[in-house]
């Protein structure tokens, strides 16, 4: 049999989408700090530069650990149907500096991303957390009727989680930056509400 040729990975959406005046949320948990970072930079840039969503109708938040990624998102996500984005703008993360909506106006998010960096360690803990945190996504999604993207690297070493944040590592290769497909699918899961 000839060999089957494939492209490995996400295929691009074939709608034309545009998230300008959509809202996002992305929280990231602070464990493995700079390929989070990373990460959540390739979301926010190809959200942005991809597809027209405007700088501020991001919020950035951050929690601890990946643990924490489905409860805080229950918070924003109802808060934000309760009252808007605004005032969660007015904390938004440290790092990230405070944002201005003003584009959709204010209201609820149209789309999440959780990001968080899990990697195996020597007990049960990895297992654990990835576990109950994939799970906790897909029931906030289901309940707030948000749509959630699992933004969670579930890596067995450093090595891995590096170059899925398109950062070199020991052999050189900077692998792919899955932040950017966390991005798009944000933009894409944001387009069915319309
Ligand atoms: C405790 C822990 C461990 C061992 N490893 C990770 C990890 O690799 N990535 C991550 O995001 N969080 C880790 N945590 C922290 C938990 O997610 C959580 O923050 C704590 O157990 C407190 O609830």
């Amino acid at each position: 049999m000839p060999p089957v040729d494939f492209e490995k990975g996400i295929t691009a959406s074939a709608q034309r989408l545009n998230g300008r005046g959509m809202r996002f949320l992305i929280i990231h948990a602070r464990w493995n700090y700079p390929v989070i970072a990373a990460l959540v930079k390739g979301a926010k840039e190809t959200m942005i530069n991809k597809y027209n969503v405007r700088p501020e109708d991001i919020v950035v938040k951050d929690v601890p650990g990946s643990y924490e990624l489905p409860s805080a998102a229950q918070i924003l996500i109802r808060q934000a149907q309760t009252s808007g984005i605004n005032d969660l703008l007015t904390v938004a993360s440290p790092k990230e500096g405070k944002g201005q909506s003003t584009a959709g106006g204010d209201g609820p998010f149209d789309a999440v991303i959780c990001i968080g960096v899990l990697i195996k360690g020597s007990t049960m803990h990895f297992e654990y957390i990835a576990d109950t945190t994939s799970h906790g996504i897909m029931k906030v999604s289901l309940e707030t009727g948000v749509p959630i993207v699992f933004g969670v690297l579930t890596c067995l070493n450093d090595e891995q989680a590096k170059e899925r944040a398109g950062i070199a590592g020991v052999n050189g290769s900077e692998g792919h930056n899955h932040g950017e497909d966390w991005g798009a699918a944000a933009v894409e899961m944001a387009s069915l509400r319309l």
